[in-house]
Formats: C-alpha cells, structure tokens, sequence
C-alpha cells in the first residue's frame, strides 16, 4: 500500500470553511500532528509517497481531495472550491508512474472526499462542491472498468466522508444527521456518538483504523466492536474541517498494480 501526502502549509490559516468558524490555528503543532499522522500510516505497511509542499495553496495537506485512485485508473479531480484547483498538478505527477489517469474537465466539480468506494460502486456525496457534471463525468471514466457511480445527497456536512466511511472493510461508521443509512449499502452499520458528529471519519489501513482522538466515545464503540482503533490527534487539520481521510490517498502500489 502507498499513501500519498503533503506537509501542512503555512497558510493552512486561510482554508477554506463551509460549516465551521475560523479559530487560529497552531500551523507548527498541525505540522507535528501531520507528521505522527504519517508515521501511523507507515506503521500500519504503506510507503509514503512525499509530494511537494505548496505553502502558498492553505489546503494543500487534504490531498484526497485531488485524486481517486483505484487498481485500474486514477481519475484527477477538478475540485469545486476554485482556490482548490491548482492543487491537483502536483498529484497528478506523483500518481502518473504507478495509474492511467483520466481527468474531470469544467465545468464538472468533484472532491475526493465526496467519493467513497465499496467494492465495485463508487459512491458520490452530491455536495456543492461535487456538481452533477461532476459525478456523471466521474461514471463514464469508471464504466470501462465496471465500477458502478452512485450518486448520495448528504446533508449539513461538507463531503460525503464526513458523514460515512469504512471503518473496516466490512463496517459502515456514519452519522445519522447527514445521511440517510437508506442510502447506504446493506453492510454492518455503526453510528457515531451523539456528541461527536465529526466522528464518521475513519481510515481503515493495514487491518486497524485511523482515528481522530477528538471522538473518544465512538472511538470505545468501535473498541468494542473489536476494531483496532489508533488513535490520532489532528486538532489544527480539524479546525479546517479536514479528517483522517483527507490527509492521504491511498493505494495499491505493489508491482502488479496498474501499469
Ligand atoms: C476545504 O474546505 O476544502 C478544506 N478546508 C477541507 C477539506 C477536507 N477534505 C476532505 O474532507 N476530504
């Protein structure tokens, strides 16, 4: 497995926010925090795959944002929020050695966080920054490798991995006020805590999952369900709306893996 990711930059202070207040943020302490991020990672057997910083692009770090990559293609996004879209370059050539890559072209959107796979469907939050254009543009890239896109409203959250997730290959972790389980495929299912809605956001590697330490309750759930939970302080990404997810991409970087 190889995770994509970038350090912090220094203007991460100037994000983008949709759903949260703008609260200084230490971007010393986000830069250590990353770091021990992705230490986890390589802990838990990927190889990190180091693209450049780019200080002056705030939201840089959420490098899933600008890329999904699957066995057989990656698809390079056009993100929907315009300050975002210079990010993509930078990860299209980090991923271009290992994947064929296809791209979404305007005036499609779509955010990587908006994009959740299961199997062979590839679900979609449509969010504003995930546009219409955006999700059919994202069908036909994937049809010729059999994958189904599946379209999900969500509602009072920025991206579809806000509201749900893989916390194991066969666990659902959603929150209930952002998405209706209705919509979900029919998996074991677990909702977050009632105090913790930001806590739909897991990232299972390696046969463990990473985990924000800001939702301990969820995090005991999950514990209890016999997840091997890790546990990982992200307070300064958090503060511009960023999760587990978002600081990485992974994938399948074996020798056999796409071309
Ligand atoms: C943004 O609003 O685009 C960033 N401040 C946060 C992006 C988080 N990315 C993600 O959830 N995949």
């Amino acid at each position: 497995m190889r995770a994509v990711v970038r350090s912090v930059s220094r203007t991460l202070g100037r994000c983008e926010l949709t759903h949260l207040e703008r609260t200084p943020v230490d971007v010393e302490l986000a830069h250590v925090q990353h770091e021990l991020y992705a230490a986890t990672l390589e802990k838990l057997g990927c190889e990190l795959l180091r693209i450049p910083a780019e200080p002056e692009l705030p939201d840089a770090v959420f490098v899933e944002d600008a890329a999904l990559v699957l066995d057989e293609v990656a698809v390079i996004t056009r993100p929907g929020a315009e300050s975002r879209r210079r990010e993509t370059e930078s990860v299209a050539r980090a991923i271009a050695p290992w994947r064929e890559l296809r791209r979404i072209e305007a005036p499609a959107t779509l955010d990587g966080g908006d994009v959740l796979r299961i199997g062979r469907t590839v679900y979609v939050g449509a969010t504003p920054r995930s546009n219409a254009a955006g999700i059919a543009a994202l069908r036909e890239a994937l049809a010729p490798f059999g994958y189904r896109v599946e379209a999900v409203p969500v509602r009072g959250c920025l991206h579809l991995k806000s509201a749900v997730t893989l916390a194991a290959p066969d666990t659902l972790l959603y929150n209930p006020r952002w998405i209706d389980r209705k919509r979900l495929p029919a998996l074991r299912a677990i909702a977050v805590d009632g105090a913790e809605p930001h806590g739909a956001n897991a990232l299972a590697v390696g046969g463990a999952v990473v985990y924000p330490a800001s939702c301990p309750r969820t995090a005991r759930k999950l514990e209890t369900l016999g997840l091997d939970v890790r546990r990982v302080d992200m307070s300064e990404t958090e503060k511009a709306e960023g999760g587990v997810t978002c600081c990485s991409i992974l994938f399948n970087g074996g020798p056999d893996a796409g071309r």
